[in-house]
């Protein structure tokens, strides 16, 4: 019987995905509010977004709202210049394309206590190239093994010739990256 329920909710499950009708109530049970203690962002984390999916935002109107906002208002909660902005306290945003979706409340002070939600919505599957290995040129590899003629050195693998150029090299890197900053640094100020 637990069996029969647990695959008829798979069932279900596949169906909405199929016919792109997932529906997120974000926060879950504790909807959008500030009093939870919801991380928001670990439940984006949980979830896997994709175009024609809804989020529902369910919250107290009378104490909070959604903003759609651009990734820099996110960053600093800068609630000056929404992208758009719901009030109803049953908010249902259709997710009509792809790569990250910013929301916060816009009541002072809610989105620097957490109250804010980043989104990534994934490509569509059928555009996602699936890099599959090129089998038309798998020819045999040219059976040209070099033995080395006799009396002739082959190559030496000499360690303690090898090993300082490749500590040179290194230090080649780190002098570059250390330069690189140091300009970045000084071009900054
Ligand atoms: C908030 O964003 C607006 C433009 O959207 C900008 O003019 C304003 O300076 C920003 N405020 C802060 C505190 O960053
Ligand atoms: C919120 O809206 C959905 C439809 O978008 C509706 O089914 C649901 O009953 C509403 N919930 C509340 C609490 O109004
Ligand atoms: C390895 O290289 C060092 C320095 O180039 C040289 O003195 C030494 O004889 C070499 N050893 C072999 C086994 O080739
Ligand atoms: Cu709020």
């Amino acid at each position: 019987m637990a069996a029969m329920i647990v695959s008829a909710l798979v069932c279900l499950v596949v169906m909405g995905r199929l016919s792109g009708a997932a529906v997120y109530k974000v926060g879950d049970s504790a909807g959008w509010t500030t009093i939870a203690n919801v991380d928001y962002k670990l439940w984006a984390s949980t979830k896997t977004f994709h175009i024609g999916d809804t989020v529902l935002f369910e919250y107290n109107p009378q104490f909070h709202n959604v903003m759609r906002v651009t990734h820099p208002m996110y960053r600093s909660c800068n609630s000056s210049n929404p992208i758009s902005t719901f009030t109803t306290g049953n908010d249902s945003i259709t997710l009509t394309n792809h790569g990250h979706h910013f929301f916060f409340c816009g009541v002072p002070g809610h989105c620097l206590a957490g109250q804010k939600l980043d989104l990534n919505v994934l490509l569509p599957a059928s555009s996602t190239p699936v890099s599959e290995p090129p089998t038309s040129s798998s020819s045999p590899p040219p059976l040209t093994t070099t033995i080395p003629a006799a009396g002739v050195p082959g190559p030496s693998h000499n360690l303690s010739a090898s090993l300082p150029s490749v500590a040179v090299g290194r230090v080649v890197a780190i002098v570059a990256l250390l330069v690189s900053l140091v300009l970045q640094i000084l071009l900054l100020n």
